[in-house]
């Protein structure tokens, strides 16, 4: 943990704050970061909640009760199209690439700062920037593997995703022909066990916690932000979605891609970031 003499940040923190943090090298070596849709916006995949583009607004096509059901489990048991048409639409690594704040994300793992990345994203997009698996806790699952609702048997991952983006029907279970969907969780379905294992010593081990592009509405991982024991929190948000503490926390508004630039640059590392993310 840190000395309260490395923590001397004011009450007026500002982006600097940050850059110090970071660059000084013995300040926040162990940076957790929780990351949420707004990071991929960029990548030309709209969140959920953002008024007007997110995909909540626009699912009207799917005539669903309310616009979670489309990631319900008991929905999906009676009604599996909608999820089904729409993961199509979504599945990772089809038309999408990482965004500057993946690259920056890579970066931070790179040289060595990264405790963890805690990703609500489904996109996959970590993955494809090249964050280590170790690095990485997809907390709301991918789209790499797949299982039955019903018995919880694993399917062949490669036939799920022909059934979904070629034929656009749902996969069923070999051996109970229950309906079976990628290993996403759906609201109702617990979160990955390493979720909880990671998390239960990175809190305790995390100097600095970057909250990026998530509204906090999804529990447990919206408690992550009161969980951790680090002095600072830095958040990369369009809004102000968790308290911002004056002197212990930072609010970076606006796009996140736009603020990991400003950072880069004052860092020196914005040429970097241009070909880190030129890779992917
Ligand atoms: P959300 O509830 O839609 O919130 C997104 C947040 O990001 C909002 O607070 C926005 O203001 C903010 N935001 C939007 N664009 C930007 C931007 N460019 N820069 C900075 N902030 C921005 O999404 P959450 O992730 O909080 O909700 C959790 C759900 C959404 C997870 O379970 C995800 O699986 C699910 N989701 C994932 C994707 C994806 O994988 N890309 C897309 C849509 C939804």
């Amino acid at each position: 943990t840190l000395e309260d003499a490395d923590l001397d940040f004011g009450s007026d923190l500002d982006i600097r704050n940050l850059v110090d943090w970071i660059q000084s090298g013995n300040k926040a070596k162990k940076i957790m970061v929780l990351s949420g849709a707004g990071v991929s916006v960029a990548a030309g995949i709209p969140d959920f909640r953002t008024p007007g583009t997110g995909l909540y607004d626009n699912l009207q096509k799917y005539n669903l009760p309310y616009p979670q059901a489309v990631f319900d489990v008991s929905f999906y048991r009676s009604q599996p199209q909608p999820f089904v048409t729409l993961a199509k639409e979504l599945w990772p690594g089809l038309t999408h690439s990482p965004t500057l704040t993946h690259s920056f994300l890579k970066m931070l793992s790179d040289k060595g700062l990264l405790l963890r990345l805690y990703s609500q994203n489904i996109d996959g997009l970590e993955y494809l920037a090249g964050i280590p698996d170790e690095k990485l806790v997809e907390c709301h699952g991918h789209f790499r593997s797949a299982s039955c609702i019903e018995c919880g048997t694993t399917a062949d991952p490669e036939s799920v995703k022909n059934t979904i983006i070629k034929d656009v029907t749902v996969p069923k279970c070999d051996k109970c022909g229950g309906n079976v969907k990628p290993d996403i969780v759906f609201f109702g379905e617990s979160l990955p066990d390493r979720f909880h294992q990671m998390l239960r010593t990175d809190v305790e081990e995390a100097d600095l916690l970057l909250v990026m592009g998530t509204s906090l509405q999804v529990a447990p991982v919206s408690m992550i932000p009161d969980m951790v024991r680090c002095e600072h929190r830095v958040l990369f948000n369009r809004e102000p979605v968790m308290k911002i503490r004056t002197g212990k926390d930072l609010f970076l508004p606006g796009n996140c891609d736009d603020q990991v630039m400003e950072l880069c640059s004052i860092l020196g590392w914005k040429q970097d970031l241009l070909e880190e993310n030129a890779k992917v």
